[in-house]
């Protein structure tokens, strides 16, 4: 038939999502069950965004394929990989069982190409940008009727992150009870209209490779810090409940409070863990100290830091102070000569 000669094709954008409540542990490696609940704020896809292509056809070579930024991917023995496409291409035979009509895309190889327009696995979120997009492109190619919710499941078991980046402003991923991970979903707790005076600024204070990836990371952390588990048992699911009010009230300085001590938290487990895993550097601490000396400063909480699996930081404030936080940040920062190695760039960042 014409349908099985011709290509199908299928392309998308998926946002970097930077969370304010860390995920850093896994109760299950396979499905990437998480040990306890996150948040995070979308950023636009006009500062840091994957965009991907996914297209299949019977004329393809019988393997499907993955070309990341110009590299192709051994995508056989990426387990996470192989399981968003074999649930996608489920949910997509189910549709072609129901109706004879539809081109049995199913069957046919898929050719997935993806590009960043930021470093990859520099602890600036590329895997959930790069996962997200991944699932939406696949889902777009195959006209898939889940929503974002829906598929967020399916994200989930290619990097966890990525299940929070099918949605856009403030985003929560529930643990979930269930042994199967049918209920570990991300979802909108507030869309970006709700605060659109957010702004991100992410300062990349170096672009190179991180030390410990985060999988490898988050399971020393489970398995030797006993810290991990009053945080994950005792302090998220609170700052959880508060994070969530300080949003619904677009109560920036609880907001901030909360973003810079779970950081903080975060990172502290990481010290924890045993081997120690150092992710913030030098110039991380000094970042931190300015925003603390800004709030000082200014007599009132105008910015948070948050730093994840990398030194880079992300600062939050609002709009209204962006000369007082983004302009002394870069000003001292950026003129810094103890600490930089570089590249050091920055990028403005509304929620969207
Ligand atoms: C987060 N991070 O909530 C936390 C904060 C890093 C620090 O999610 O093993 O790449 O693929 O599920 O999602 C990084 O972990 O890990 C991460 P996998 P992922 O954004």
């Amino acid at each position: 038939s014409a349908s099985s000669q011709s290509v199908h094709r299928a392309t998308t954008t998926a946002p970097v999502n930077i969370a304010v409540i860390k995920y850093w542990g896994k109760r299950d490696t396979t499905l990437n069950l998480p040990t306890n609940s996150s948040l995070s704020v979308t950023l636009s896809q006009r500062s840091l965004r994957t965009l991907t292509t996914a297209s299949c056809s019977a004329n393809y070579p019988a393997e499907d394929t993955l070309n990341l930024n110009g590299k192709p991917q051994e995508i056989q023995s990426s387990k996470r990989t192989l399981a968003c496409l074999s649930n996608l291409r489920a949910l997509r035979k189910s549709l072609e069982d129901a109706d004879a009509s539809l081109p049995k895309l199913s069957a046919m190889p898929l050719r997935i190409v993806s590009e960043n327009n930021f470093p990859t696995a520099a602890g600036l979120a590329s895997s959930a940008a790069g996962f997200a997009a991944l699932v939406r492109a696949v889902a777009d190619l195959y006209s898939l009727p889940q929503s974002p919710k829906e598929l967020s499941r399916i994200a989930r078991q290619g990097s966890g992150s990525a299940c929070r980046s099918l949605m856009g402003g403030y985003v929560a991923w529930r643990t979930g009870e269930l042994a199967d991970g049918s209920d570990s979903l991300a979802e909108e707790v507030a869309p970006a209209a709700h605060w659109p005076e957010m702004r991100a600024l992410v300062l990349v204070v170096s672009a190179e490779k991180k030390d410990v990836p985060s999988t490898e990371g988050m399971q020393t952390t489970v398995n030797t810090s006993e810290l991990f588990a009053h945080r994950a048992k005792t302090v998220v699911p609170e700052r959880m409940n508060a994070i969530e009010a300080a949003i619904r009230d677009r109560d920036f300085p609880k907001f901030a409070e909360i973003t810079m001590r779970d950081s903080n938290t975060f990172h502290a487990t990481c010290l924890d863990s045993w081997p120690p895993i150092f992710y913030m550097n030098d110039v991380s601490r000094a970042a931190v100290r300015l925003v603390h000396d800004i709030n000082q400063a200014v007599g009132r909480t105008v910015a948070a830091y948050t730093f994840d699996a990398g030194p880079n930081a992300v600062i939050y404030y609002e709009e209204k102070d962006e000369e007082l936080v983004a302009g002394t940040v870069k000003a001292i920062l950026g003129a810094d000569t103890t600490g930089w190695e570089g590249p050091f760039y920055e990028k403005l960042a509304n929620v969207s």
